[in-house]
């Protein structure tokens, strides 16, 4: 088996996870800011305020992408960098910022990727509500005009959320990411919010962007019951419907499904979830974000609670995530089976571990090269079943801020030393490098 001659490989960041210059030439504070410099938010009190310094060393970045030879770079914008409050007056020195970068990546040879949401919504916008508040539908699509106004010569292939499950359970029910609330009203209104800005951002990015290709990044995942016990089957069924169906089925049906909705019961009220059909916008392709699956087992006399249990040797990255590439293979068929045809692209796969420091320029992570073989075999094996497959984006690019692990989960397949900012690619990037040019085969 080959990979399509015209299929993109990709390498994929984030802004508030690279850029560092957090409050640098007006940039407004985001959420992130806020979280992280809120004592016991995130491992070791990490922030985001220099990680890779991507903002002034982003030439080096784009000549080590042209190094790998990969065929495009998915990035995100820091709305308060280009809005500093959210909404109202631009920074010149942002938006310059992303002019550079852009101009930068397209004389490298790259395709850019942009994505306007990676979860580092203005603080401004945040004291006002932020995804809880109807009003974020218009500030959005505000944002959105703005920048594809100002790049849209150039980049063509735009994603409006990332991960939109992360910001709404992540960070309004479970508190572990900015801002960093435990309440499940908030949760669903941001669910709602999002999933509606994100219907009307699409229009904007076509009215602005000549030849736009627009979609929204998912990260849907497996929610298997570990047994036939009813309560198990009851647990994955939850689990799919929170994580995948109400997503997918707003986006693809413009509907919520009606067993969450009967799980979310009064934190819903008064919520106008025929709205949601707004969510429902014709878009050109599907970011998959892939990561994991969940076997769910009930624990007896709590119904909400639910433990994993897998098989045993299973093996797993530093995230304590499962590695089990045939769970892509799965998510890729049952997306095109149920919501399909609509090209897909995975926009983020990869993992994190332990990696040995550089040692005379080398990184050895033979587990990373291991587990990118099995995750692109998986997206082979998707594609030779019909599926609509047509890139994939490693995650990530650069060692990064992995939100509230700080800085001790590395994903990058190139390392980053955070004392000295110094960049060595590791054995996994010179894998994909290879792999890229057709030098190296995943058998
Ligand atoms: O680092 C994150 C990224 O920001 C979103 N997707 C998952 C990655 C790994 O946790």
């Amino acid at each position: 088996m080959a990979f399509p001659k015209d299929f993109i490989w990709g390498a994929a960041t984030a802004s508030y996870q690279i850029e560092g210059a957090a409050l640098q030439d007006g940039r407004g504070e985001c959420i992130w800011t806020r979280f992280s410099h809120t004592p016991g938010k995130v491992a070791n009190g990490d922030t985001g305020d220099v990680a890779c310094d991507h903002y002034h060393r982003y030439p080096e970045d784009v000549a080590l992408m042209r190094d790998l030879g990969v065929g495009a770079y998915r990035f995100s914008i820091s709305w308060p960098r280009v809005i500093p409050a959210g909404t109202g007056a631009l920074n010149p020195a942002g938006l310059d910022f992303y002019d550079r970068l852009v101009d930068s990546v397209c004389a490298a040879g790259i395709t850019p990727w942009a994505t306007l949401y990676h979860w580092d919504l203005p603080q401004a916008l945040q004291d006002r509500g932020g995804w809880t508040n109807p009003e974020i539908v218009g500030w959005f699509a505000e944002y959105t005009d703005v920048i594809t106004r100002r790049l849209g010569d150039r980049v063509k292939n735009w994603f409006t959320h990332n991960e939109p499950f992360c910001t709404a359970f992540l960070g309004h029910m479970m508190g572990v990411h900015a801002p960093g609330l435990t309440d499940t009203r908030a949760t669903f209104l941001a669910v709602h919010h999002a999933l509606i800005a994100h219907g009307e951002a699409v229009p904007v990015i076509r009215r602005n962007v000549p030849g736009a290709k627009a979609g929204i990044v998912l990260n849907p995942s497996p929610q298997l019951p570990a047994t036939d016990h009813p309560e198990d089957v009851r647990l994955a069924r939850r689990g799919d419907a929170m994580t995948n169906r109400l997503f997918l089925d707003a986006v693809f049906k413009g509907q919520y499904p009606t067993d969450l909705i009967e799980i979310a019961g009064q934190a819903v009220d008064g919520i106008d979830l025929g709205a949601i059909q707004k969510a429902a916008v014709k878009c050109d392709f599907l970011g998959i974000n892939y990561y994991m699956r969940w076997i769910l087992a009930h624990v007896p006399g709590k119904p909400e609670e639910a433990v994993n249990r897998f098989p045993p040797g299973t093996e797993f990255t530093a995230m304590d995530w499962e590695i089990y590439p045939q769970g892509l293979t799965d998510m890729l068929t049952r997306i095109h089976r149920e919501y399909g045809p609509i090209d897909i692209y995975v926009t983020e796969n990869g993992a994190a571990f332990d990696d040995p420091e550089p040692n005379n320029g080398v990184v050895e992570d033979p587990r990373r090269v291991a587990y990118l073989r099995g995750y692109l075999a998986a997206a082979q094996a998707a594609i030779a079943q019909g599926v609509p497959l047509k890139g994939y984006f490693v995650w990530s690019l650069l060692d990064n801020f992995e939100w509230a692990y700080g800085y001790e989960k590395r994903f990058g397949i190139i390392h980053v030393d955070f004392q000295t900012q110094k960049r060595t690619p590791k054995q996994s990037a010179l894998f994909y490098k290879r792999l890229i040019a057709g030098q190296e085969t995943l058998g």
